[in-house]
């Protein structure tokens, strides 16, 4: 017998302990040392009745993710162990009772579900999360599930691939007790109730499953609600194909249909995509020259310099986490401003059922308003979050250098300024650090962790610890302007603006790029962010521009005629009180009015060149960051662009966007812009010589680590 999967028994009923951890997922090995226990259960005549739990922090996070990554890159074996092991059990002629804690999800739901009794304690939750990864159950989820949960309920956990709690999960019918205290314990004595029991087959039951014609209106609206809310994705669509032949088919044929479907999206390239972003997220957590093991500083209170709404919402995010905060404004009416955006967000999250009442009250109180820097001297953490002017924060850096205890960490929360800089007004540095979270703070999951030069090694690690506690992605990146994020995102809206400037109207360009699946088209976001912010930093840094490069001016002269976007009711578009947009003929009139003066040819442009030139963009600086330092990988840019600016994350990330065209293609498209549009276009040395040598940035990202 493995090691992966232990057998005991305790007065009769058996005991099956599954031992992968971190996760217990099913690797090679589980399945097979589930079957050959329970064969041994089946014919040893001591033993009644069977409970299966999982060793350690969880039942089943479900298969192993890595080996399907190998499968969907064709570098795996297709593994038969689950199938096979899901029917011995179900065929087992001892009642076998799933013991859950912690997680049960994709897989391990499926294997629990193969059992004829479910228990779980109050914490732990049920999923079919497979969708996330580009894939649906394979292994009979979508044929147990609507038969012991209904189709509505199956079609919602594997359309959306949201966990559940254990409490919806009884009510479901999903599982069939919660456990109070020790989940063995109460396990054990279940099983006795149920030993000698008839063993129920949830592939026999039928009771919830209905007729196809009963079930036909669920169907057509998941379908729509996929398309509309996961567009692009092709597996929420399979999940619904999948489980319209648990209705229509026997369940061995319904299987059959599920393993068809599991095939296509496991192999396509959006499932690929997905496992790199399941892994990047939490590669993007280690830092090559930072142990696991540097010790935390320990963050019980906060402080937020700026209740503007960048400042705002960052207390929220903290109080949410349980950490108290004081919010400092300099003078009452924009305090109070400040609260009341607060009051008005966590109002709105209420209405949308995002939190209750008894937590919001909560949160309110943790965050307490401030007018001085008297409460400072005992904050662990202080955010300054103001307007992003150089003298303001060294000033705010200077005070709170002479206010703060020794030991308190000090961030800057700016989006554009060098932390070295900043840091150079305190006399401790080491504990200067940029977390430059993403609007609106409370809802965007990124957050730029930036490193300055003397930045500390245990201030970066509570850094990137407390950022999960906070429930955001945190990627550490270097102090360069704009960081990583926003300075590949300049390119990006440079060449949108070109495009415009070349005789694309503003709607191709945008749809283009929303086509391919972003959130929102280039112009589209600039009207949302404010084209105001760009336009004062280009005035700002204009002395620093080269000379001979050329520069759009269309959102600069935009901006000239009081057209900052949304908020000012017009930009590239124009909006309603509503703030939808419209197309705004005025602005193509100016517009053609602009390049005809400074004498740009026009041409007609098509969606492939607009997608290239911006994508392209995106990629090249991604390239220089990466060579440069200031990302540790190419996959902590990816996970950037996806949780922070839009990017669909079935296409992986910018990064593995270029991987999967193949840089040689993309270089050459580049060189090709080079030619037409000048220096601006130069390709990225890394680019080239990946390029050259046929390689991928995920290869360069594996020996760069390795190296590190
Ligand atoms: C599936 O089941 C398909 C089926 O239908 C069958 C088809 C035939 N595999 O997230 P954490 C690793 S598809 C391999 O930091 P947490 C993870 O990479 C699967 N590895 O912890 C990390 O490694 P490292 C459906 C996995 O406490 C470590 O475990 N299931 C797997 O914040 C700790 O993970 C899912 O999609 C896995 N399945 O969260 C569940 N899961 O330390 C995916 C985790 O080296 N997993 N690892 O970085 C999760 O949602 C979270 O990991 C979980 C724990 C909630 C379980």
């Amino acid at each position: 017998m493995s090691d992966l999967v232990q057998l005991t028994t305790d007065n009769g009923i058996a005991i099956i302990t599954i031992n992968n951890p971190p996760v217990n997922a099913l690797s090679p090995g589980v399945p097979e040392g589930i079957y050959e226990v329970i064969e041994n259960i089946d014919k040893d005549g001591s033993v009644k009745v069977a409970v299966l739990i999982g060793g350690g922090r969880t039942f089943v996070a479900g298969a192993d993710i890595k080996e399907l990554g190998k499968m969907a890159s064709g570098k795996g074996q297709r593994g038969e162990g689950m199938l096979p092991m899901l029917l011995r059990i179900e065929d087992c002629r001892k009642p076998i009772v799933m013991a859950i804690h912690g997680t049960a999800f994709g897989g391990g739901l499926e294997l629990a579900m193969a059992g004829h009794y479910r228990v779980a304690v109050a914490g732990a939750q049920v999923g079919q999360p497979e969708v996330k990864l580009g894939i649906i159950p394979g292994a009979g989820g979508t044929q147990r599930l609507p038969r012991l949960a209904g189709v509505a309920a199956a079609v919602e956990m594997c359309v959306e691939g949201k966990p559940i709690s254990a409490d919806q999960a009884l009510k479901l019918g999903i599982i069939d007790r919660l456990i109070e205290g020790d989940l063995l314990t109460g396990a054990l004595a279940f099983a006795r109730e149920v030993a000698g029991k008839p063993a129920l087959k949830t592939r026999e039951r039928h009771e919830k499953l209905g007729t196809a014609e009963q079930n036909a209106p669920i169907f057509v609206a998941a379908c729509d609600t996929a398309r509309k809310k996961q567009r692009g994705l092709t597996a929420p669509l399979a999940a619904i194909e999948a489980i319209e032949a648990a209705v229509k088919l026997p369940f061995d044929k319904g299987c059959e249909a599920e393993q068809k479907l599991f095939a296509e999206c496991l192999f396509s390239d959006q499932s690929k995509a997905l496992i790199h972003v399941f892994f990047g997220e939490r590669e993007v957590a280690k830092i090559p020259d930072i142990p696991k093991e540097t010790p935390l500083l320990p963050i019980r209170s906060a402080a937020v310099v700026g209740a503007g709404t960048m400042g705002g919402g960052i207390a929220m995010v903290l109080a949410n986490a349980g950490i108290s905060v004081l919010l400092k404004e300099v003078d009452q009416a924009a305090l109070d401003r400040g609260v009341a955006t607060i009051q008005r967000n966590y109002a709105s999250s209420v209405k949308r059922g995002r939190f209750t009442q008894q937590f919001v009250d909560e949160c309110l109180k943790r965050i307490q308003p401030t007018l001085s820097f008297d409460g400072f001297p005992s904050a662990d953490l202080v955010i300054e979050a103001v307007f992003e002017g150089m003298a303001l924060k060294k000033e705010i850096f200077r005070e709170l250098d002479r206010v703060c205890k020794p030991g308190a960490i000090l961030a800057s929360n700016t989006s554009t300024l060098s932390i070295n800089e900043i840091a150079s007004s305190t006399a401790r540095p080491e504990f200067v650090i940029g977390t430059h979270f993403f609007s609106p703070a409370n809802v965007m999951r990124l957050l730029e962790i930036v490193r300055g030069k003397a930045t500390s090694k245990e201030v970066i690690a509570t850094c990137m610890h407390l950022s999960k506690k906070l429930g955001k992605v945190a990627v550490l990146v270097g102090n360069c302007m704009g960081f990583v994020g926003n300075r590949m995102f300049g390119p990006y809206r440079r060449e949108a603006q070109f495009l415009v400037e070349e005789g694309a109207s503003i709607e191709a360009v945008d749809d283009a790029l929303f086509g391919f699946g972003m959130a929102m088209g280039p112009l589209a976001t600039g009207d949302l962010a404010g084209l105001d912010v760009g336009w004062r930093i280009r005035k700002e840094y204009r002395h620093l521009q080269k000379p001979g490069i050329r520069q759009p001016f269309c959102e600069d002269n935009l901006c000239e005629l009081g057209r900052y976007g949304q908020k000012t009711g017009a930009g590239w578009y124009r909006y309603d009180d509503q703030r939808r947009p419209a197309s705004d003929p005025e602005v193509s009139r100016l517009i053609a009015d602009w390049v005809t003066k400074a004498d740009i040819p026009q041409r007609n442009i098509g969606a492939d060149e607009i997608m290239d030139r911006c994508l392209y963009a995106l990629v090249n600086e991604g390239a220089r960051i990466l060579e440069e330092g200031f990302a540790l990988r190419a996959v902590d840019i990816d996970i950037i662009y996806l949780n922070g600016y839009g990017f669909p994350a079935y296409r992986g990330g910018p990064m593995w966007y270029a991987d999967s065209v193949g840089l040689k293609n993309v270089c050459e498209r580049i060189c090709e812009f080079h030619k037409q549009h000048g220096e601006t276009w130069a390709p990225a040395p890394l680019l080239k010589k990946l390029a050259e040598q046929g390689k991928t940035f995920a290869e360069f990202n594996k020996q760069h680590t390795a190296t590190a």
